[in-house]
C-alpha cells in the first residue's frame, strides 16, 4: 500500500454525500414537494453548534465536515476583549458556504472553544443557551415587526453536535448538565469524537456506558423516530439509533492508498480513514445534518423549540409549556422515545392522516365528476335514440298512410 500525504488543500472534496435523500422523487411533484425543489434550487440554510471540552477535535471536526477550514484546529487563540471575563469563554461563529451535488449548503457555524476547562461551567453552558435564545429573539422580534426585513438572516441553531471525549466511562457531570440544558433549547447529537484513541471493544462499551447515562439522567437528545414514509428509513432510523452516539474520526490530511484520495490519520501501525463507516461514524453522521434528517432537525427546531420558547416569551415567561423531565423521557430499553418526540410524531402522524383524507376526498370527487359525465353522455345517447326512434316511426306512418 503507497501511502502518501497530498498537499494541505482540502478545497476539493472527493466524497459525495446525499443532500439527495430529501431531494429524491421529483418525478410527480405534490405542492409541498414543488415547495421543497424551490428550496433545493435556492440551497439550505443549516445552522450548527459544536460543544464539547477543550481539545475534543470540535474545529477539526467542522473542518473535515465541510472540507475546509471553518476554524484552524489547536489550541484556540483568542482576543481577550471576547473573552467572558466570568468564565474565559466565548463564541465565535462564522459562515460558509458550499456546494455539493448541485445543492448549496449555506452553513452557519457556532463554537465555544475552552468549554469545559472551569471547575463550574455553568457560566460557560449559559453563554451557548443565551445565543440559542438569542436567535429565537430574533426571529421574534422579525415577525412582530410591521415591515420585515428581506434580508434577515434566520440564524436558530437546528442541530447542536455534543463531544464527548472518548473514556471508558460515559458521561461526565458536566456533559450531562450541558446536555439537558441544551436539549431545552435546541436538538442535541451526542459524538464521541477522536474514536481512533478506543479499540473496538473500548468503543462498543462507550458507546453503551453513554447510552445508560442518557436514559439514566433523562436527557431528551435528537430522536431518531420510529416512522417514516418507508420501511427503508424506517430501517435507517433504528440503525441510526443503535448507532448514538456517533463516533467520529476527523482529519484534514488527505493521503493517497493505492492511487485513492481519502482522508485520514496515519499511524506508526496503519490508517485510519475519515470516511470509511468501519473506522468512524463520521459519513453516517454527514449524511443525517445535510441529507437524510437536515429537514427533520429544522422542522422541530421551528415547530417545537422555537414555539415552546415563543409561548414562554409571549407568555412573560410563564408557561413554557415544558414537561417535565420525566414526562421527557418515559424510557426503557434500547431506544429513547421522549414524550418530545411523541409529540412530534404524532404531529407528523396527524398530518399524514390529514393529507390521506384530502387525497381520498380529491378521489372521490374525480369519481363523482367522472360519474356525472359519463351521466350525461348516457342521457345524451338515449334522447338521441328515442328521437331517431320517433322520426323513424313518423317516417313509417307517413309512408303506410300514402
Ligand atoms: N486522535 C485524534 N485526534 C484528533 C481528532 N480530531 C482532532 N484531533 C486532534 O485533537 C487536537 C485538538 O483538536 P481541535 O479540533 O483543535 O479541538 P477543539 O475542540 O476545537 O479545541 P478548542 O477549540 O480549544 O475547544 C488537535 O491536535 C487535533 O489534531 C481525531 O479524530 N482523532
Ligand atoms: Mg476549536
Amino acid at each position: 500500500m503507497s501511502l502518501t500525504p497530498t498537499s494541505g488543500d482540502t478545497s476539493k472534496s472527493n466524497e459525495t454525500f446525499e443532500a439527495s435523500k430529501f431531494l429524491q422523487g421529483f418525478g410527480t411533484l405534490s405542492p409541498e414537494q414543488m415547495r421543497r425543489k424551490k428550496i433545493v434550487k435556492r440551497g439550505f440554510n443549516l445552522s450548527i453548534m459544536l460543544c464539547g471540552a477543550s481539545g475534543s477535535g470540535k474545529s477539526t471536526f467542522i473542518n473535515s465536515l465541510c472540507n475546509k477550514t471553518i476554524f484552524p484546529a489547536g489550541a484556540s487563540q483568542v482576543a481577550p476583549e471576547l473573552l467572558d471575563q466570568d468564565s474565559g469563554f466565548h463564541i465565535q461563529e462564522t459562515k460558509t458556504e458550499f456546494e455539493e451535488d448541485g445543492t448549496v449548503i449555506k452553513l452557519n457555524v457556532v463554537e465555544g472553544p475552552g468549554f469545559g476547562e472551569n471547575i463550574d461551567n455553568t457560566a460557560c453552558c449559559q453563554t451557548l443557551i443565551d445565543y440559542l435564545e438569542a436567535q429565537f429573539d430574533d426571529i421574534l422580534r422579525e415577525e412582530t415587526r410591521v415591515k420585515r426585513n428581506p434580508k434577515f438572516l434566520d440564524n436558530r441553531v437546528h442541530a447542536v453536535l455534543y463531544f464527548i471525549t472518548p473514556t471508558s466511562h460515559g458521561l461526565q457531570e458536566c456533559d450531562i448538565e450541558t446536555m439537558q440544558a441544551l436539549a431545552t433549547r435546541a436538538n442535541v447529537i451526542p459524538v464521541i469524537s477522536k474514536a481512533d484513541t478506543l479499540t473496538a471493544d473500548e468503543l462498543h462499551l462507550n458507546k453503551r456506558l453513554i447510552m445508560e447515562d442518557i436514559r439514566e439522567y433523562k436527557i431528551p437528545i435528537y430522536f431518531f423516530p420510529y416512522t417514516g414514509d418507508d420501511d427503508e428509513t424506517i430501517e435507517e432510523n433504528m440503525m441510526l439509533r443503535e448507532m448514538t452516539p456517533f463516533a467520529v474520526v476527523s482529519s484534514n490530511t488527505e493521503y493517497k492508498i493505492n492511487g485513492r484520495t481519502c482522508r485520514a490519520r496515519q499511524y506508526p501501525w496503519g490508517i485510519v480513514e475519515v470516511d470509511d463507516d468501519s473506522h468512524s461514524d463520521f459519513a453516517q453522521l454527514r449524511n443525517v445534518l445535510f441529507g437524510s434528517h437536515m429537514h427533520d432537525l429544522k422542522e422541530i427546531t421551528h415547530d417545537y423549540f422555537y414555539e415552546k420558547y415563543r409561548t414562554k416569551k409571549l407568555s412573560n415567561g410563564h408557561d413554557e409549556n415544558t414537561l417535565s423531565t420525566e414526562e421527557r423521557l418515559p424510557s426503557s430499553g434500547n431506544s429513547f422515545p421522549t414524550a418530545l418526540n411523541h409529540q412530534y410524531v404524532e404531529r407528523k402522524r396527524l398530518k399524514e392522516i390529514e393529507a390521506t383524507v384530502q387525497r381520498e376526498i380529491e378521489a372521490k370527487k374525480r369519481d363523482l365528476m367522472r360519474q356525472e359525465a359519463q351521466l350525461k353522455e348516457l342521457t345524451e345517447r338515449l334522447r338521441t335514440e328515442d328521437r331517431v326512434r320517433h322520426e323513424t316511426a313518423s317516417r313509417e306512418r307517413v309512408a303506410s298512410k300514402g
